[in-house]
């Protein structure tokens, strides 16, 4: 049995493309795909061309993908116009030409990629392979290996796997059989050691003193946690710290604040069967900020100046319990009464064009040009459930019923549950969120 479907006029098109006067440069949006890709890209020209390198437009970030980097010894540089310029032909992988705007000002000859093709930017080069059923470009090129009679070497086959991995989240995610079966392929050559090295390097040492300050932070809310972090260097972190708390058996969803200059930033995370988060963060956020998302992933961003000079933790801790007064549709105003409390606040409006709002990639994750599913949002709901009309002055004028003050909220085993009226408990939902 054959692993791989054929590819008997492709590769012949392939290397009909390749010139040994010609220098290539492989460019990328560098994330474990793109440079996996780009290795096995690599691979199969080395011989073929004069000479080929691979350049990244981003800054990798993310510990994971500099253990890949480190590790798996992938050659890669800046992509820069004096570089660019000493190269004939260009080729990206794992993205199209408009994905990214240092894309533009080059002429592609190859492209190989498995986003989803839009009408607007059709994708013109000499050869193209653009497949969208599959979970990553990593199986493409595992396939044009294959193909080739070329056996990935150790390094290329453990990157080739953690590509595959990654962008499917480790089979979480849709996937092709042609996934499985290229990630079963590679077991044969890559290295599992260094893998796990890779998959294990998730944190960096200069965060821990965010989770430190995340630690003495916790609220209980219900069955979800809020953790203030207070300023950041980089609002990723804060991501990081959600996605960690979503890996403790008790917390159900998190939200984590932290403030970035001018502006207080909330990532919510969730196990996507509980409360829908996109709403929740726009119903205690959106008449402040910019605020939505999905059920599982939702990110609020609200000026500093909202706050007012008061202690930051405990308004946004005061908004996140503020109850969610009069479901909709419990009294239908009669036409000659207006309905009441006025409100100018748009639960359910989308954040700005532009915004930074919504679910967001990891931290040096490029923005996978894959769009995420709508949200569950429902028109329905369009009936906003007023906020307190002010949140009051100090943490401590706060109702008592179920809301700390100031000082019992420092304490993590908050009593506040009963306030998780601020959001209904949504109505478990099978779907899971595809992150991509
Ligand atoms: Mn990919």
């Amino acid at each position: 049995m054959s692993y791989f479907r054929k590819l008997e006029t492709r590769l012949t098109h392939l290397q009909e493309l390749f010139d040994r006067a010609e220098r290539w440069l492989i460019v990328i949006n560098a994330d474990p795909d793109a440079m996996a890709s780009a290795l096995a890209l690599k691979r199969i020209m080395i011989h073929r061309v004069d000479d080929v390198a691979i350049a990244r437009v981003n800054e990798i970030t993310r510990p994971d993908n500099l253990a890949m980097a480190r590790y798996l010894r992938i050659p890669m540089v800046k992509l820069t116009p004096t570089l660019a310029a000493q190269f004939d032909r260009f080729a990206v992988v794992d993205s199209q030409p408009h994905h990214h705007p240092s894309f533009k000002d080059l002429s592609f000859s190859l492209v190989i990629d498995h986003h989803p093709l839009v009408e607007e930017h059709p994708v013109v080069a000499d050869f193209k392979e653009i497949r969208n059923e599959y979970g990553a470009t990593s199986t493409i090129m595992t396939e044009y290996l294959y193909n080739l009679g070329i056996r990935p070497g150790k390094l290329l086959a453990t990157a080739l796997q953690f590509g595959i991995k990654t962008d499917t989240a480790s089979f979480e995610r849709a996937f092709h059989d042609v996934d499985m079966r290229a990630y079963r392929y590679l077991t044969k050559f890559a290295d599992h050691a260094l893998l796990s090295r890779i998959v294990r390097s998730e944190f960096r040492l200069h965060w821990l003193d965010y989770f430190s300050r995340a630690f003495i932070s916790m609220h209980k809310l219900g069955t979800g946690q809020y953790v203030y972090v207070g300023e950041v260097e980089n609002p990723d972190i804060l991501v990081v710290i959600a996605d960690f708390f979503m890996r403790v058996h008790e917390i159900r969803w998190a939200a984590v604040c932290g403030v970035y200059h001018d502006t207080i930033v909330v990532i919510l995370r969730g196990d996507g069967m509980g409360r829908d988060l996109g709403r929740y963060a726009s119903l205690q956020f959106g008449d402040v900020g910019s605020a939505g998302g999905h059920r599982a992933m939702a990110r609020a961003e609200i000026p500093l100046t909202a706050a007012d000079g008061r202690n930051v933790e405990f308004f946004i801790y005061k908004r996140l319990l503020a109850p969610r007064k009069k479901m909709r549709a419990k009294v239908e105003p009669k036409p000659d009464q207006k309905p009441e409390p006025k409100t100018d606040h748009k639960p359910d409006a989308k954040p700005p064009a532009g915004s930074v709002a919504g679910p967001e990639p990891a931290p040096g994750q490029k923005t996978a040009p894959k769009a995420l599913p709508p949200g569950d949002r429902k028109p329905e709901q369009k009936t906003p459930a007023a906020l307190p009309a002010a949140t009051p002055a100090a943490p401590s004028a706060v109702p008592s019923a179920g809301t700390p003050t100031a000082t019992s909220a420092a304490s993590t085993d908050g009593t506040s549950a009963a306030s998780t009226g601020a959001a209904p408990a949504a109505v478990p939902s099978p779907v899971p969120t595809r992150g991509k």
